[in-house]
């Protein structure tokens, strides 16, 4: 059976033996050097035996000093209009616009649609608030698979994105893309990278919950991998064609989950993402 390993920012490392979860924190490497090393693609055997086991107990103490995205100096790009959910609520937003043709259209392209994100510094890690622009109306989190890649131009791994977006610029005109979803901590991401070079079964499910104060939930939601048209290593293909990443990258795969258009994010709300296997992103709103 294949070893699962889990990498929390820091460098603390998760994995299984024996029916027993271990954890080992690495001190002797850089993220960026981790993140593009040949152990990372292995994945971990040597790095296991250079780090120093930590007890259980104390990795809960170690970990909250690390509310950490697990990025250093890798970009974060996005994909498109991936699942038949996202191609509906976009070409509805931009209708009035007379952008909604262009949803359709490349839903079915050969092409996909990928754009910049953010940079690291516009990343919130697990706990650390995202942001909703002041200048908009209509916000809406979305709950994204992650792809982790090497310089190499390889799958590394996985972990949870939030790719944050305003639905009211993004609608008004579909050139305001970049200001509808790149600005200050308009991302989240975490809490790990599940190492793996093969694509995850089309079962993983992925879920999101809004909480708003006193209230409760006020959305949930929930997809599986399956809904999702293009193929991991096809948008890897389409990102990396014209272009290098000498310390890795990030790549947001879409979202499938997209309330329906009365629902506006608020601050103060909290988003909770989870995917199978990885785990859980929360981040409250601000
Ligand atoms: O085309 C606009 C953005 C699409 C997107 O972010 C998504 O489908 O997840
Ligand atoms: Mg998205």
């Amino acid at each position: 059976m294949t070893k699962v390993y889990k990498v929390h920012p820091g460098i603390l490392v998760e994995y299984q033996e024996d029916d027993e979860t271990l954890f080992a924190l690495l001190d002797n490497v850089t993220w960026d050097e981790w993140f593009n090393s040949e152990d990372a693609e292995k994945p971990f055997q040597s790095w296991s035996n250079k780090g120093n086991p930590i007890l259980e107990a104390e990795v809960e103490t170690i970990r909250k000093a690390f509310t950490e995205a697990p990025i250093q100096s890798q970009e974060v790009w996005a994909a498109g209009v991936t699942y038949f959910r996202s191609r509906v609520a976009r070409m509805e937003e931009s209708k009035d616009a007379g952008g909604g043709d262009f949803y359709d259209r490349v839903y079915d392209a050969d092409r996909p649609e990928i754009f910049f994100k953010a940079t690291a510094h516009r990343v919130s890690g697990p706990g650390v608030p995202v942001r909703i622009r002041k200048d908009s109306t209509w916000n809406v989190p979305e709950p994204e698979l992650t792809l982790a890649i090497n310089y190499r131009k390889k799958l590394i791994g996985f972990t949870i994105g939030n790719d944050m977006s305003s639905r009211s610029i993004e609608g008004e005109n579909p050139l305001y893309l970049p200001q509808a979803k790149t600005y200050d901590q308009c991302a989240g991401l975490g809490p790990c990278i599940l190492l793996g070079t093969e694509p995850l079964s089309e079962s993983t499910g992925i879920q999101v919950r809004i909480h708003r104060g006193s209230e409760g939930i006020v959305f949930q939601g929930s997809t599986d991998l399956a809904q999702m048209k293009r193929k991991p290593l096809e948008l890897i293909d389409w990102l990396t064609k014209e272009s290098s990443f000498p310390d890795g990258a990030f790549l947001m795969t879409g979202t499938g989950i997209i309330p329906e258009g009365d629902f506006t994010l608020e601050s103060g709300d909290e988003v909770e993402i989870e995917i199978d296997n990885i785990g859980i992103l929360k981040n409250p709103v601000e």
